[in-house]
């Protein structure tokens, strides 16, 4: 089941990324080429062919030659370089190996690309271990198996991350490549990412970084000691995510291959904790709405709704509801949020919310007449695909007349971690 989770410090989530993934697998197959800077691009033609840089083996990025270049730059940098046409077939072939030799592992293996997988492994350390093998005593020692079994069955190294989060774990498999494993110690996430630089963060592209910069932040831990407000009149409404991230906080779950449809769902991090009643209100409506028009795209109806909260202590909590007769109405996911949210909010303010829809079914379209809310949902639907998200929105979503003296914050847009993780 895919459902959010507190963050939770015993989780041991290993990010397994192979080294110069398609270089390498040419390496391996034709040996005249190991320790020779080896370049896969689209039609190199000897350096005056069109296309980019797939890849280049670690002999070739020490002449600064690396995915994405243009292969006429990489030609220039390193004449003497070995180009090379990328054979699919053959790298499709080996990932699925790869791929095989993870799910011996642990059966929660969320692919990320052709070499890139998280693994969540909590389960498997109290498992017996794969092949009958006893089971694994540390995370760490199951990490240093699992890449010697990547060696053994496809002579390619892969490196390793190990952490309690997904972007932590992503952070530390980069960190000592080729063929490295860094393990952060359940904790010291923060530690772990203060020092570095903030374009290392999972998700900050070179924008972000450029903005980051200008404001006088070059390092994660930088970026975790802003104050919360400050950043979020410069960098809008993901300043609370990207700080949580920051923090070392992401309590995203892996979602294993073909169970991503099991929920959907999207979360909010408020800019400033918050206990505006109205504010928290109008965010539980729009991630009803945003979460219902995403099930009716997949012609889906939900019996379930969870509604995810945290407050300005981090304490979170998740509280599912399921009603009988399933919806794919945002009035419905709105009501079933709010008795929730009523239930488990108290004195503190509010840091997070979040929706989730599940236990699906198909949307039986014409067995019973539509209500009124589906059917208005129904026209917006339609609307946004012609005009955009947003043309049409709630009465209560709009800003009140100042006379009125009330919330005037546009409806602003949410943080959609689910979204970004099925990509
Ligand atoms: N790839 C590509 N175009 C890009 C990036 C990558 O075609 N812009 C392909 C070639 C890579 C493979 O995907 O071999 C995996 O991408 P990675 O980003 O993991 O890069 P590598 O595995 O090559 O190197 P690293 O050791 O840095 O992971
Ligand atoms: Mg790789």
């Amino acid at each position: 089941m895919v459902l959010p989770t507190a963050p939770d410090l015993s989780r041991r989530i290993l990010h397994v990324d192979m080294d110069a993934f398609y270089a390498a697998v040419e390496q391996r197959d034709r040996p005249e080429l190991r320790g020779k800077p080896v370049i896969v691009g689209a039609d190199p033609q000897g350096g005056r062919g069109r296309g980019v840089v797939a890849t280049a083996s670690y002999e070739a990025r020490r002449f600064g030659v690396g995915s994405a270049m243009p292969i006429s730059q990489a030609w220039k940098a390193c004449p003497d370089g070995v180009y090379l046409r990328p054979d699919m077939s053959k790298y499709a072939a080996v990932s699925s190996q790869v791929f095989d030799v993870l799910r011996r592992f642990t059966d929660q293996v969320e692919p990320v690309s052709i070499d890139e997988a998280f693994l969540d492994v909590t389960a498997s350390l109290r498992a017996i271990g794969p092949a009958g093998q006893p089971p694994a005593a540390t995370a760490e020692a199951l990490a240093l198996r699992l890449k010697e079994a990547i060696r053994g069955e496809t002579q390619l190294t892969a490196s390793v991350g190990l952490a309690t989060s997904k972007m932590v774990a992503k952070v530390a498999s980069e960190m000592r490549k080729p063929d490295g494993l860094v393990v952060v110690a359940a904790g010291q996430e923060a530690a772990f990412l203060a020092p570095l630089p903030v374009r290392r963060l999972w998700g900050v592209g070179p924008k972000m970084e450029e903005s980051l910069l200008r404001l006088g932040i070059h390092t994660i831990g930088d970026l975790a000691r802003t104050e919360t407000a400050a950043l979020a009149r410069r960098l809008g409404s993901h300043a609370g995510f990207l700080q949580d991230l920051a923090r070392g906080i992401d309590d995203r779950p892996v979602v294993a291959q073909g169970e991503a449809a099991k929920s959907i769902g999207q979360e909010h991090t408020f800019d400033a904790d918050t206990d505006d009643r109205a504010r928290l209100r109008k965010t539980l409506l729009e991630l009803a709405d945003a979460v219902a028009r995403r099930v009716r795209e997949h012609g889906l109806k939900a019996r379930t709704i969870t509604l995810k909260y945290r407050d300005e202590r981090f304490k979170t909590v998740t509280r599912s509801h399921t009603v009988a007769e399933a919806t794919d109405a945002g009035d419905s996911f709105f009501a079933e949020a709010w008795r929730l949210f009523e239930g488990v909010h108290g004195a503190r303010r509010v840091r997070l919310l979040g929706i989730y829809a599940s236990g699906f079914g198909p949307s039986q379209l014409g067995l019973f007449s539509p209500s009124t809310s589906v059917e208005r949902d129904r026209v917006r639907d339609a609307v946004e695909e012609r005009f955009g998200e947003g043309a049409l929105t709630r009465a209560s979503l709009l800003p009140r007349p100042a006379s009125r003296g009330c919330d005037d914050t546009p409806p602003g847009p949410t943080d959609d971690r689910s979204r970004r993780l099925r990509r």
